[in-house]
C-alpha cells in the first residue's frame, strides 16, 4: 500500500473500498549508524503527518504511541528502542482503525443489521452524518527526524503593529535540560537581521515592518520574515545545539460588528471551500495536486478558503502563508448531530483536538480564524454549554484569533451562535429547499442575513452555497444539475451579496472548489457535483462566472494598489 494515500481506491478489491476495521502497515528501514551508536545525544523521532483515524504504532515490536483522530500530526521519541542495537533494521508497524463512534471527531456509529432474512450474519454499516467519502489510511508523509537530546520543543509567536513599528512576541520552550541558552534573530527577505533577542520569552521590535498581506490586497502578498531560534546546552559533556527557523508574518486581525479587519483594513473573503480529495489517492497528500489547486485559486482570484471539514496538510498551509491565501482553519467537528455527541466524553476529545490544531497552526499568518465545527445540531439544548466550552478553550489557547463554527440552524434556535465572533451560515436555497426555484433566492437570502444580523450584530460570512452540476449537461432555461443552473444560482446569490456586503456581510465561500467523492446515495452521481471545477480540476461554466466576480471585487477596492493580474504561480 503506498504512503501517503487512502487505501480505499488503490486496489481492485471492492471489499477494501468500503472497509471498516483494522488495517496494518509495516515497513523496515535502515537508519544511519550515527543515529544509533556514534552520538547518544541524538534524539530520533518518528512522526506521522496524519492517519485515519485511531492509530497504534510499534517500533521493533515495542508500542511507541497511539493517537485518536485523523488530519493532525502525532509523533514519538523512539531513541531508546533503536539505539544500542546497530545493524538491526528499524521495523515500523502501524495498526489503523477507521471505526467512528459517537465520541470521535467526526462522530459516527456502527449499526448491526440483525434481520436474518435481509442481511448476512454479522452484517453492519457505519453511519456518518457528513457526505464526503470517509477515506482512510496513512494520508500524509511519515518521517524520521533527529534533534539533540536537549531541543527546542515549541515556539509561539504573536504580532502587533502600527504603520511604523511592529512587535513580535515570542515564547520558546526547551525540553531535556533547564541549563541552556537561547538566541534569536529575525531576518527580512533580503537576509538582513532586523531584530535580535535572547531567553525563552521576549519581544522583538521591527521598524518600518513589511506586513503580511492577503493575495490581491497588496503587490507583495505573503511577506514573511525568518525567525532563527538557536539553543545551546551542555549535556553529557557535549555542547548541543538546536536551530529552528520559523517563518513569521506580521499582521493583525480585528473583528467589529460589521467588518473583518486585516492590518486595519476591511477584508472581504471571496473564496472557496475545499476538500482533500482526488482520484485514486483519495485523501492522500499529493504535491502536483496541491500546486495545481493553488494555481487554480490564483486564476480564480480567490483570496481565501475554509479547510472544510478538517485540518489540511501542513504543506498546504505553508503555501497559504507564502501566497497570502487567507484561511478559516476548521477542526474535524463535522456531522455532530447525535445528542450523545454533546456529552462530556465528546467534549473532552474536542478540546484535545483544538489543542492539537492550535499547536500545529498557531504561528501561521494565513490562519485568521478557527472554526470549531460544521453544521452541528446546534439547536439541541446541550449545544449551548458544549460550544461555550469549546470556544472559550480555543480562545484561552489562542487569544489572538476570532473563533466561529459554521451553522445551518435556524437563527432563533441556535444555542452556539452567542459565543462566536463571526456568524458563518450555510444555505442551499433553490437546491435542498425549493429545488428548481431560483426565484426564491433573493427574498430568502435577504431574510436569512437580516435575521442573523438583527439577532447578533456580528459580521456574517456565507460559508457555503452551491448547486450540483454535471459537467457537459446543458439546459436553457436552466434546470437542476445543468451547468446553466449552477451559474444562474450563483448570480442570484451574488446580487444579494452585493447589497449586503455594503453593510455587514464580510465574505462568500462557494461550495465547492471541486467535485468530490461521497458515500453512494440517491442524490449523488459518482460523488458531490457542486464543484466549480471537476474532480480532475477542469473548469465548469460556473468557474468563469466566479472568476470574473472575484477579480472585479479585488480591483474595486479603492485603497488597494493597482493589482498585477498575474495568473501564473511564481514559486517564492
Ligand atoms: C452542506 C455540508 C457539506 C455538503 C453540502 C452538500 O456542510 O459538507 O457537502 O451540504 O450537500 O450541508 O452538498
Amino acid at each position: 500500500m503506498p504512503v501517503p494515500a487512502s487505501f480505499n481506491d488503490i486496489t481492485q478489491d471492492p471489499s477494501l473500498e468500503n472497509y471498516i476495521g483494522w488495517v496494518w502497515y509495516e515497513k523496515e528501514v535502515q537508519l544511519p549508524l550515527r543515529w544509533l551508536q556514534d552520538d547518544l545525544n541524538t534524539r530520533v523521532v518518528l512522526r506521522f503527518g496524519s492517519a485515519h483515524y485511531y492509530s497504534i504504532v510499534w517500533v521493533n515490536g515495542v508500542q511507541v504511541m497511539e493517537h485518536e483522530g485523523g488530519h493532525l500530526p502525532f509523533e514519538a521519541d523512539i531513541s531508546s528502542i533503536i539505539q544500542g542495537s546497530p545493524g538491526i533494521p528499524c521495523r515500523i508497524t502501524v495498526a489503523l482503525n477507521n471505526t467512528l463512534t459517537p465520541h470521535t471527531l467526526p462522530p459516527g456509529s456502527i449499526q448491526y443489521m440483525n434481520d436474518k432474512t435481509r442481511y448476512p450474519k454479522n452484517y453492519f454499516v457505519q453511519n456518518i452524518r457528513f457526505d464526503f467519502f470517509n477515506y482512510a489510511g496513512i494520508h500524509r508523509p511519515v518521517v524520521l527526524y533527529t534533534t539533540p537530546s536537549v531541543y527546542i520543543d515549541d515556539i509561539t509567536v504573536t504580532t502587533t503593529s502600527s504603520e511604523s513599528v511592529a512587535m513580535v512576541q515570542y515564547q520558546v520552550s526547551v525540553v531535556g535540560s533547564t541549563l541552556y541558552s537561547l538566541s534569536l534573530s529575525l531576518r527580512d527577505q533580503e537576509g538582513k537581521v532586523v531584530a535580535t533577542g535572547d531567553g525563552p520569552s521576549g519581544e522583538l521590535k521591527v521598524l518600518n515592518p513589511n506586513l503580511w498581506w492577503p493575495y490581491l490586497m497588496h503587490e507583495n502578498p505573503g511577506y514573511r520574515y525568518s525567525l532563527e531560534v538557536k539553543m545551546q546546552a551542555q549535556a553529557n559533556g557535549a555542547l548541543l545545539e538546536d536551530v529552528y527557523t520559523l517563518p513569521v508574518g506580521i499582521r493583525t486581525i480585528h473583528v467589529t460588528s460589521t467588518q473583518f479587519l486585516i492590518n486595519g483594513r476591511p477584508f472581504y473573503f471571496h473564496g472557496v471551500n475545499k476538500h482533500e480529495d482526488a482520484d485514486i489517492r483519495g485523501k492522500g497528500f499529493d504535491w502536483p495536486l496541491v500546486v495545481k489547486d493553488f494555481n487554480l485559486l490564483r486564476w480564480l482570484g480567490a483570496n481565501s478558503f475554509r479547510t472544510s471539514h478538517y485540518p489540511y496538510a501542513e504543506e498546504i498551509m505553508d503555501l497559504c502563508d507564502a501566497y497570502g491565501i487567507v484561511v478559516i482553519d476548521e477542526c474535524p467537528g463535522v456531522g455532530i448531530k447525535m445528542s450523545e455527541s454533546f456529552g462530556n466524553k465528546s467534549l473532552q476529545h474536542h478540546l484535545v483536538v483544538m489543542e492539537e490544531l492550535i499547536r500545529r497552526d498557531k504561528n501561521r499568518p494565513s490562519v485568521v480564524m478557527w472554526s470549531v465545527a460544521n453544521e452541528p445540531a446546534s439547536e439541541l439544548p446541550p449545544a449551548g454549554y458544549y460550544f461555550k466550552t469549546v470556544i472559550a478553550h480555543t480562545k484561552a489557547l489562542d487569544p489572538s484569533r476570532p473563533v466561529t463554527f459554521v451553522t445551518d440552524a435556524n437563527y432563533a434556535l441556535d444555542h452556539g451562535a452567542p459565543y462566536v465572533d463571526v456568524i458563518c451560515v450555510n444555505s442551499y436555497f433553490s437546491w435542498y429547499h425549493d429545488p428548481g426555484h431560483l426565484e426564491v433566492i433573493p427574498l430568502q437570502l435577504t431574510t436569512q442575513f437580516e435575521n442573523w444580523y438583527k439577532t447578533y450584530q456580528k459580521p456574517i460570512i456565507q460559508s457555503e452555497y452551491g448547486a450540483d452540476s454535471v459537467p457537459g449537461l446543458h439546459s436553457d432555461p436552466p434546470l437542476m444539475f445543468s451547468e446553466e443552473y449552477q451559474k444562474a444560482m450563483l448570480r442570484e446569490y451574488h446580487s444579494v451579496f452585493d447589497k449586503k456586503r455594503k453593510e455587514y456581510v464580510i465574505g462568500e465561500l462557494i461550495w465547492n472548489f471541486a467535485d468530490f467523492m461521497t458515500n453512494q446515495g440517491t442524490t449523488r452521481v459518482l460523488g458531490n457535483k457542486k464543484g466549480i471545477f471537476t474532480r480532475q480540476r477542469q473548469p465548469k461554466s460556473a468557474a468563469f462566472v466566479l472568476r470574473e466576480r472575484y477579480w472585479k471585487i479585488a480591483n474595486e477596492s479603492s485603497c488597494l494598489p493597482p493589482i498585477i493580474k498575474s495568473h501564473a504561480l511564481f514559486l517564492k
